[in-house]
């Protein structure tokens, strides 16, 4: 209660409060300012303490919030710990497509499912690198290359060729990330000396009912190349898929288990499912935005410190909903009219939207390779 006094105080740009009807006044009214900052950084402090404790029902009774209440507590922590009015913006390019031997109900690039993706050969290392400039001209910072693999094959000149491309995406001053399926231990090192800046490997959904959307590899697969990649010192990138048919219960615990994480997830992608032709959920009702903007919201508290990243879905989203989830906390968008094999929406629609809500690019984090800017 006093906390919320001293902010209505505070936001007034007075010195002293006056109004000696109000009990806190009385004593410390000559000094209210001095009280109103030292007591607001506490309070700022503890919204952005990263806690790795979470409880499933902790987290669900911040997810079933009244919305606008909940809208309001994510903006309190986004406020304390990211920069102000900033979305970044990363480019994602698909630098192997399709003929995945996984068996990922959601994804177009499986091979057991007919989607009409094209099977394609990795792409040349010249050519993603021209698609890197063309980002970065557009205004990206980050460059995200994905390839249908269950993992890199040890060993091979295809993985070869990825940590030229790494390389290649860190000397044009982009912040490199790169989603490849599961690593080990030889192959994440490697990427993290070629200089990649994150690595993308999604829990999608909660343990509990993972088992229902793939079977080829475990939900354990997926922690232990989470942890091996934070282990190198790569920053992780780890969110979900929502409106794959999982309950709110579903959404929550992969909430609770990115968060639990040590250390958090640098970033957080929250994707709606995009849902395809030939995939078995090819049915799926398409997911309210006001769940995706909870999701974000959620997600914003629980890990103050990481980028929410609104990802698939957004090409059906207004641009109302989508300013919503930035309200909500989301601050970082994938940058370009293509996802891997699905549309989004294209540089100008972006663009224009920031521009229209006065919010801008955010730099890429400074890295060694960042002066080498062409
Ligand atoms: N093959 C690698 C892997 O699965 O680890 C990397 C690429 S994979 C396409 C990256 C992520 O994209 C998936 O984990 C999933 O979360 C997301 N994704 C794939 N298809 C999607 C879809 N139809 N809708 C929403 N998200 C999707
Ligand atoms: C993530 O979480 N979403 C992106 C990225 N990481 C690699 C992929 C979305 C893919 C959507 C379906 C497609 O375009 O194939
Ligand atoms: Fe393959 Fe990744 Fe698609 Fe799963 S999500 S089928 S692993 S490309």
């Amino acid at each position: 209660m006093l906390i919320a006094e001293l902010s209505s105080f505070a936001a007034t740009g007075a010195t002293e409060a006056r109004d000696e009807s109000i009990p806190w006044v009385k004593v410390y009214g000559p000094y209210a300012r001095t009280l109103a900052l030292s007591r607001l950084s506490a309070k700022h402090v503890q919204m952005s303490a990263v806690r790795n404790d979470w409880t499933r029902a902790e987290a669900r009774a911040l997810h079933d919030l009244p919305l606008t209440e909940l809208l309001y507590r994510a903006q309190e922590v986004h406020r304390v710990t990211q920069p102000r009015d900033a979305v970044q913006l990363c480019s994602l390019l698909s630098i192997k497509t399709g003929a995945c031997p996984e068996d990922c109900t959601y994804c177009p690039q499986s091979s057991k499912y007919e989607t009409g993706v094209e099977a394609e050969r990795l792409m040349d290392v010249r050519d993603v690198l021209q698609k890197a400039r063309e980002a970065k001209q557009a205004g990206a910072s980050r460059f995200c290359m994905g390839a249908a693999w269950r993992s890199p094959k040890k060993g091979s000149r295809q993985f070869q060729q990825v940590l030229e491309m790494v390389r290649g995406v860190r000397a044009l001053g982009l912040e490199a990330c790169a989603t490849l399926g599961m690593l080990d231990d030889e192959q994440t090192q490697e990427l993290k000396e070629a200089g990649l800046t994150a690595y993308n490997h999604n829990l999608d959904t909660s343990e509990e009912y993972y088992g229902e959307i793939i079977t080829t590899r475990t939900y354990r697969d997926r922690l232990e190349t989470i942890s091996r990649v934070a282990a190198a010192g790569i920053s992780v990138c780890a969110g979900g898929i929502i409106g794959m048919g999982e309950g709110i219960d579903d959404r929550v615990a992969m909430l609770v288990t990115l968060a639990n994480l040590t250390p958090q997830p640098e970033s957080v992608p929250v994707n709606a499912l995009v849902a395809v032709q030939g995939t078995p959920l090819a049915d799926q009702r398409p997911v309210d935005s006001l769940e995706l903007v909870r999701m974000c919201a959620t997600a914003r508290i629980m890990m103050p410190n990481a980028r929410v990243r609104l990802s698939a879905g957004r090409a059906s989203l207004s641009r109302e909903a989508q300013l919503l989830c930035f309200m909500a906390g989301a601050n970082s968008i994938f940058f370009g009219d293509k996802l891997l094999t699905t549309g989004n929406p294209d540089h100008d629609s972006d663009l224009a939207l920031l521009r229209d809500a006065g919010l801008s690019p955010l730099d890429p984090a400074p890295g060694p390779a960042s002066d080498a800017a062409e």
